[in-house]
């Protein structure tokens, strides 16, 4: 029987210890054996290319074993589960993620130096697996790697892109966006199921129907499409489990369709057919609106559908009685993307389980939870009630029927006060009937969390103020954090074994609060100066990659300050570029003696703009127009230089983050839900300017305002700032260097006129102005303190020690604990 095969081949299992072995002698054999089978070259002449194609087939080999064994364990123990639904996903670059996991990198390298390889050569010939768009897609991945590491059994579900996030070309210093074919060489991460596939239902009507003389709705679709999983395996560190990411793809659906295939046109009904993939063709790429777009819902459906069929047909397998299933499943929605789930997790219950309606209530209730990634109500997703309908009208019903309920305990609690019903219904009123996604989502989630403490405050007194009067319990918040397997192991090694070699172990890796255990060496001149060593390597490293991708010379003696993440408003690069103008002002009026005390500085910038934000776009411009005067100015020569990297994405970041000094994070307070990109620098060291925002506030709080930079208003004081009016309060130098950009100093000035309009009279809104004079200050105490190099590094060293409360691991153990009730389940082989 069964059991009994189990058992003998888990004893050969042992015997053999495991079916791929990590010796560099076998995992050469199986790279050639790759190269020749799989690859179908030669195994005497195969390219740098090749041999990444080959080593990453041979570490999926050891993934999908260990998937195996890992989802063979989770399934005979059957613990509480989590699924992890997200939209985005940004994954970067997986090979030495993956042998770093798997604790094989030196092997690897061994295995490739006696080919005439050399690993890093190799793992550079991988792309981005780009299918998300900033901090939130960055953050699932960051948790995935978490979960894994931490031995939760969770799994991750999403939509796999044909067109991952846009490339940003830049041409003439304005931004131009072309497709990621990020799918044409081939992806060895990911396992196709054919076989698990799903047929998702669109448009249609419902229908009434008599079952065992009780009335039940049946929806009948008008459009079928299949979607089919793709496995993308998340080895932990330092465990065995390998957790999945279970990616759907939209195919056209194979049930037969008579009457378009009758009709003559045979040509045209499979193209027709052929139209069902655009469903999961490309992601969004707009970070902050997705109003209105019926492609959007689709997707947004199509994602939800099928991965509750998974979850649902995994959980009947050895459960019957779906009052069980919350105690088995905790489905976790990253932000409102998912929530169409929660009316699908109805329908399937009322209509397809014929649970009746309060018991599918109770149970959905306990399923749930939300995090929202978002301070600004416009941000909040709305779906037109014409588009769902027609879409999704059993959905739309049930919504209806949610909020009616709802009304109706309102009621209840606050009495007929109409504004606050309107405000909290589902449904919302005026010229474009709309469902409000977030009220859905909250009305249904036992817990919705914050992803930094002042951002839940926000969402507490401003975002969701009448849901937190009324649920107050239902608020908390868990901190964002980074895993340091990516941000320190993988992309900064040098620093991992000097961190390794002071602390006399690894073990950080896995348990990150050892970090700590720096701070008592802060002020040895032996680790300053390996840790300087390092350091230097790293700007080295960065100061190549500027020269070979645009052609400006930069000195690794000057300060690198690193401004990337999406461009925003909010975010604030137009505050940087206004300071670097003051900066080259400044220099441009000193005598020679005054220049020689300059701090020299290499000004960085990087992000990309969402296609269709202008402003965002005109800010890109603006770089580069004050970068072209300033790099080719000779007055000013090594002293300043401004440099936009293009197309800033993971690996760029894994490059560029090592390599910086000083970081920027200054949005304009209470804009900035948490912040994920200041974690990854503090981890390597790198010292933050910022304003007192997001994430920010609980760094100060961990290594100190003495070791950062901090300026600005902060949260409570900017309402007022804006009603006095930010111009008002602007310093000269302000005024002065925008004229400069009005008048035409960097050209294009007409094209310019509309960001400096937009600073002017009763404008701006983000405060530039008024926090113009604070954040010269700050960069001024940035350049004192970069000349006193004993101090910079004790300070430096000490944010890296100061960074293990921004662990995702430390982030997912609260979500575990105090959300999600699951407990880790680890594989024991
Ligand atoms: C927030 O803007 C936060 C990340 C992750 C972003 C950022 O402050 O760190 O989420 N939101 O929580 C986002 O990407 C699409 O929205």
């Amino acid at each position: 029987d069964s059991g009994e095969r189990r058992g003998k081949a888990e004893r050969l299992f042992r015997l053999m210890d495991g079916f791929r072995k990590n010796d560099p002698v076998s995992l050469q054999k199986d790279i050639l054996d790759h190269v020749e089978f799989t690859v179908a070259r030669s195994r005497f002449n195969f390219d740098d290319f090749e041999a990444y194609q080959a080593l990453s087939h041979s570490i999926r080999d050891r993934l999908i074993e260990r998937w195996h064994d890992t989802q063979q364990y989770f399934k005979r123990k059957d613990p509480k589960r989590l699924y992890f639904l997200s939209l985005e996903f940004l994954m970067g670059r997986s090979l030495s993620n993956s042998v770093i996991n798997l604790g094989i990198r030196d092997n690897c390298a061994n295995a490739l130096n006696q080919l005439g390889f050399e690993f890093e050569v190799v793992a550079e010939q991988e792309g981005d697996a780009a299918l998300g768009n900033g901090g939130l897609a960055r953050l699932s991945a960051c948790q995935m790697d978490s979960l894994a590491t931490m031995d939760f059994p969770a799994w991750g579900y999403g939509l796999r892109y044909q067109y991952g996030l846009f490339r940003q070309v830049i041409f003439d210093g304005f931004q131009y966006e072309q497709p990621d074919y990020w799918l044409n060489f081939g992806n060895p991460w990911e396992i196709e199921r054919v076989h698990v596939s799903y047929a998702v239902k669109f448009y249609g009507n419902v229908e009434e129907e008599l079952l065992n003389g009780e009335k039940c709705k049946v929806w009948v679709p008008g459009e079928m499409v299949e979607a089919v999983a793709h496995d993308n395996p998340i080895p932990g560190y330092g465990t065995r489990n390998t957790i999945n990411l279970r990616l759907w793809a939209a195919k056209p659906s194979d049930q037969h369709d008579m009457e378009s295939f009758n009709t003559g046109d045979y040509i045209n009904a499979v193209i027709n057919r052929q139209r069902a993939e655009t469903i999961s063709s490309v992601l969004y790429p707009d970070d902050r609106s997705y109003q209105g777009k019926e492609l959007r819902l689709k997707q947004q459906y199509f994602f939800v559908s099928a991965s509750l069929q998974d979850i649902i047909r995994r959980f009947k397998d050895s459960h019957s009685n779906f009052d069980e299933f919350p105690d088995k499943v905790a489905l976790q929605l990253n932000d409102t993307h998912p929530s169409l789930a929660i009316p699908e997790v109805m329908r399937i219950l009322v209509d397809e389980e014929h649970l009746e309606w309060n018991r599918a209530w109770g149970i959905v209730c306990k399923l749930f939870s939300l995090t929202s990634h978002t301070v600004l109500p416009e941000g909040l997703e709305k779906v037109p009630v014409d588009l769902l309908g027609s879409l999704l009208p059993r959905h739309l019903q049930i919504i209806y029927d949610i909020n009616f309920f709802f009304m109706e305990d309102l009621k209840k609690h606050f009495g007929l006060d109409y504004d606050r019903l309107s405000r909290m219904s589902i449904v919302e009123e005026g010229a474009v009937k709309s469902i409000r996604m977030a009220n859905l989502s909250i009305v249904c989630c036992h817990t919705v969390n914050g992803v930094s403490r002042v951002h839940l405050e926000l969402l507490k007194t401003r975002v969701f103020k009448d849901f937190y009067e009324l649920w107050p319990q239902k608020f908390q918040f868990k901190t964002n954090g980074v895993t340091q397997r990516r941000w320190i192991v993988v992309s900064n090694p040098s620093l991992c074994s000097l961190i390794s070699k002071w602390l006399g172990t690894e073990a950080w890796i896995r348990d990150v609060d050892l970090l700590m255990g720096l701070r008592e060496h802060a002020t040895n001149a032996d680790l300053r100066q390996e840790w300087n060593m390092v350091r230097r390597v790293n700007k080295m490293r960065l100061a190549e990659y500027i020269e070979t991708m645009s052609g400006i010379k930069v000195s690794p003696d000057a300060m690198f300050d690193v401004q990337i993440k999406r461009i925003h408003e909010y975010k604030r690069q137009l505050l940087n570029l206004l300071g670097i103008i003051h900066r080259y002002d400044c220099i441009k009026n000193m005598n020679m003696n005054e220049r020689r005390k300059v701090v020299p500085r290499v000004c960085i910038i990087g992000g990309k703009a969402a296609p269709g934000y202008e402003i965002a776009k005109k800010i890109i411009k603006l770089c580069h127009a004050v970068g072209e005067k300033i790099n080719n100015d000779s007055d000013v020569g090594d002293l300043l230089k401004l440099v936009f990297i293009p197309d800033y994405n993971v690996s760029v970041a894994e490059l560029v983050i090592p390599g910086s000094d000083l970081s920027q994070h200054i949005s304009t307070a209470g804009h900035e839900p948490s912040g994920t990109g200041s974690m990854k620098f503090l981890m390597n060291g790198c010292l933050l300017l910022a304003t007192a925002d997001g994430s920010t506030i609980e760094i100060i709080e961990e290594i100190g305002e003495d070791n950062m930079f901090i300026f600005g208003a902060k949260v409570h004081e900017v309402p007022a700032v804006r009603e006095k009016g930010s111009a008002l309060t602007a310093p000269l130098q302000f005024a002065r260097v925008v004229r400069m950009v009005r008048d035409g100093y960097f050209g294009f000035k007409d094209y310019f006129k509309s960001l400096c309009d937009a600073l002017d009279g009763n404008g701006d809104f983000y405060l530039l102005g008024h926090d113009f004079g604070s954040y010269l200050e700050a960069q001024a105490e940035a350049d004192k303190a970069f000349v006193d190099k004993v101090k910079w590094t004790r300070m430096s060293i000490l944010s890296t020690a100061g960074s293990g409360r921004f662990s995702s691991d430390r982030t997912i153990g609260e979500y575990a604990e105090k959300t999600w009730g699951i407990e880790p389940c680890r594989c024991p082989f």
